[in-house]
């Protein structure tokens, strides 16, 4: 049951961010540890100032190229993402052409059917990796995570992920495929090993996403000029921006002592 809470709230937009997780858990769409990992989100959004940062916008437009540059794309959508962000993963999907697929860590047919109801209730016209639909396997990936759609992640050359455990992504990229993180944590495994990693809160960063595609879109962009923006980016020097920007916020905070 969402809480009231008052327009004022200085907090407003994080408690009722953490309802729509709530929300979710108590339907079924969210795991248990998925709250745990929005409380490791929420505590990396603090460090960085609960803003899209200036190399979270270079991510955001990179990625944005490469969804719509793609040949495959696919949005791949776990437990957190479809209780915060299902229109949002509709509408990117819509406008790069992108399929999208229920990927879960802890995989239950429940949890899967509930999530393809909300992505259908959101404007989806198809959701893939639901039940035996998953029938391919990623090789040497042992977790739930490994069960893919033959006709979504397996043959996508492009995937986005968002809060995702770590190890699909390092999998994923060595059979070749471009993976887009969405992870608020620039240390972790994911946005390690992703090619464009968006250091960002995807509440976030899916709007600012579906609006740099829209752009392209207005422009005009040709698939060269979509293809010579991914070829400019650097994800490691743009999450070394990240940790660096940090750095300079927590050196900055912790000279003034009292922020507030
Ligand atoms: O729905 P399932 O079964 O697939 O399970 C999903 C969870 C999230 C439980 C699973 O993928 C997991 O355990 O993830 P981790 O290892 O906790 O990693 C989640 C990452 O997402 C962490 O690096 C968090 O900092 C980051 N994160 C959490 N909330 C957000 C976020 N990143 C962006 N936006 C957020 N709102």
């Amino acid at each position: 049951m969402p809480h009231d809470i008052p327009e004022s709230h200085p907090r407003r937009i994080s408690l009722l961010t953490r309802d729509k997780l709530i929300s979710g858990f108590d339907n079924k769409l969210v795991a248990t540890a998925g709250l745990i990992a929005h409380g490791r989100g929420e505590a990396f959004d603090y460090l960085l100032g609960e803003v899209t940062t200036k190399p979270a916008q270079e991510s955001i437009e990179a990625a944005a190229a490469l969804l719509l540059s793609a040949e495959n794309a696919v949005v791949s959508v776990n437990g957190n993402v479809a209780a915060l962000t299902p229109k949002q993963v509709v509408t990117l999907a819509g406008l790069t052409s992108a399929a999208v697929e229920v990927n879960l860590f802890y995989r239950s047919l429940k949890r899967e059917h509930a999530i393809r109801e909300v992505l259908m209730a959101a404007g989806a016209e198809q959701v893939l990796g639901v039940g035996k639909a998953a029938s391919a396997s990623i090789p040497n990936l042992e977790s739930e995570r490994g069960k893919v759609d033959p006709r979504g992640i397996e043959k996508a050359d492009v995937v986005l992920v968002a809060l995702e455990d770590g190890d699909r992504t390092e999998h994923l990229v060595k059979l070749g495929k471009k993976v887009i993180a969405i992870d608020l944590n620039p240390f972790s495994r994911t946005a390690q090993y992703a090619q464009i990693s968006i250091v960002d809160n995807l509440v976030r960063a899916m709007p600012a996403l579906i609006k740099k595609a829209q752009e392209f879109l207005v422009k005009k962009f040709s698939q060269q000029d979509l293809e010579k923006k991914v070829k400019a980016y650097n994800n490691k020097k743009t999450l070394g921006k990240s940790i660096a920007l940090i750095n300079q916020r927590l050196t900055d905070l912790a000279r003034k002592g009292v922020f507030l």
